[in-house]
């Protein structure tokens, strides 16, 4: 694959450099302080494998702008569709005119999830949306109310989602009240089950026992509509729960006629080596709720998932104004035929091969590495306080500040706050890759000495 921007970490001024100093004053006088940034520095161009900023700084890239630009931020193919499609038509409305592109997204997302069960698609803007929907479409479907969602959860940030997920700060404090009829059950967290719960480790097959108990004891069967889950959650600290413990859920919930709806927000679309995160478990949601790497870095997203339950609902009851776009519908068909003409499935295994060998190795000589794990290129480091299990956030925090320093961008998240996460674009090359993982390797050794 060809790129237009050279791939290469080249630091050629103090962080943030002067243009970027610039942008951050006129920002603080007309942007809202609620919305946080992660870098210091302003965007200019970003291709492949790197970010460009506004003087001239080029970062090595490990966070594809929270696993969304999986086939690049500017890939050729995706920039074609859209070019074309934008010359046509930027916008219809499809509630009012329809258009191909549309259906042409709901054929490939039929043919891509899990199961050969008939299928229905509808398309929204952001993941959070689609979280909503499916839950509108669950209950609508099953005339009951609850759903059933997980420590450690991350669904969104509006009313509805707030409540799904689990963490308060920084995205519930002070923005209740909350949607009702929302229920909490524990997750499966290998690493921490003998710290947030007591006794020792257990099974998948038991952890699933234990949240089905909970579930039946304080809800009750009968009156939950769906069960929600991330199958690798996200923002919650990339959490690969036990295994067993999903197909002990997706079995209950069919036992129940409880609707099962994988989050694939996150984890979907090549991002862990399959299409789907739910395919490393056979698991068959009910539904699905896809965004991020849907569409190339175009606002999408999508659920999918049985006819019966997504035809449940009478015509005119979900939509939106910009709900498939037909230029983010041509970049969704763009971007996915990429990942499948680059076989990006194989990549992204590849990547986990490359990456998790290497952290492997510094894990074992540093104290403060308590997990490497995660699938694919959905990658996470779980940092310690030295020798113990104890979160370590202030290790996580200066480690990502300082493989900034030397240009690689990597993301933090976990509900401690302590989680190194990668999430590189699947287009990265190799020599760039490397480069990267000697920085960041360097940036835990550096970190670790002072711990
Ligand atoms: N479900 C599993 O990961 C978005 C959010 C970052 P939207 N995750 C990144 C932040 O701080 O806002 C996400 C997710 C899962 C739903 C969502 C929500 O997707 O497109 O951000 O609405």
């Amino acid at each position: 694959m060809g790129f237009r921007l050279v791939q290469e970490r080249r630091i050629v001024t103090a962080l943030p450099g002067p243009t970027s100093a610039s942008l951050a004053e006129r920002r603080k006088a007309v942007v809202g302080a609620g919305v946080a940034s992660t870098l210091p520095v302003y965007v200019a161009d970003a291709d492949g494998g790197v970010i460009v900023d506004v003087d001239g700084n080029s970062f090595i890239d490990l966070g594809s702008g929270i696993a969304v630009t999986t086939v690049g931020a500017s890939n050729a193919a995706v920039v074609d569709a859209v070019r074309d499609q934008v010359e046509h038509f930027t916008h219809t409305c499809f509630m009012i005119a329809p258009y191909e592109g549309y259906i042409a997204v709901a054929e490939k997302l039929t043919d891509i999830t899990p199961g050969d069960h008939e299928k229905r698609t509808v398309l929204f803007n952001s993941g959070a949306e689609a979280v909503e929907n499916a839950v509108k479409i669950a209950r609508h479907a099953t005339g009951r109310d609850a759903v059933v969602v997980f420590d450690h959860a991350y669904h969104g940030r509006t009313n509805l989602t707030m409540a799904l997920t689990a963490k308060s700060m920084p995205y519930k404090s002070g923005f209740g009240p909350f949607a009702p009829e929302v229920y909490r059950a524990p997750m499966s967290y290998p690493f921490r089950e003998g710290l947030d719960y007591d006794g020792s480790s257990i099974t998948g097959e038991q952890a699933a026992a234990r949240a089905i108990s909970a579930i039946e004891k304080q809800v009750g069967a009968d009156s939950v509509a769906a069960i929600l889950i991330e199958p690798i959650q996200g923002e919650g600290g990339f959490i690969v729960p036990a295994e067993g413990f999903l197909p002990g859920l997706a079995a209950w919930a069919k036992d129940n006629g409880v609707v099962f709806i994988a989050d694939e927000v996150q984890a979907g679309f090549a991002r862990t080596g399959a299409w789907f995160a739910s395919e490393h478990e056979g698991i068959i949601p009910d539904l699905i709720t896809m965004a991020k790497g849907i569409a190339g870095g175009m606002p999408l997203a999508a659920v999918t998932g049985r006819a019966d339950l997504i035809d449940a609902v009478h015509p005119g009851g979900l939509g939106g104004t910009y709900g498939g776009n037909p230029v983010a519908c041509a970049a969704a068909l763009a971007s996915i035929e990429q990942m499948e003409t680059l076989d990006l499935n194989s990549r992204a295994r590849e990547i986990e091969t490359l990456v998790v060998s290497r952290l492997d190795a510094v894990a074992g000589q540093v104290g403060i590495i308590g997990e490497v794990r995660g699938r694919g290129a959905m990658l996470a480091i779980e940092l310690v306080e030295a020798g113990g299990r104890q979160p370590n956030p202030d290790a996580a925090r200066k480690i990502a500040a300082h493989a900034l320093q030397q240009g690689v961008v990597v993301l933090t998240c976990g509900t401690y706050g302590n989680v190194i996460r990668l999430l590189p674009p699947l287009v990265i090359t190799d020599e760039l890759l490397l480069d990267a993982l000697d920085i960041l390797e360097d940036s835990i050794r550096t970190v670790a000495k002072d711990q």
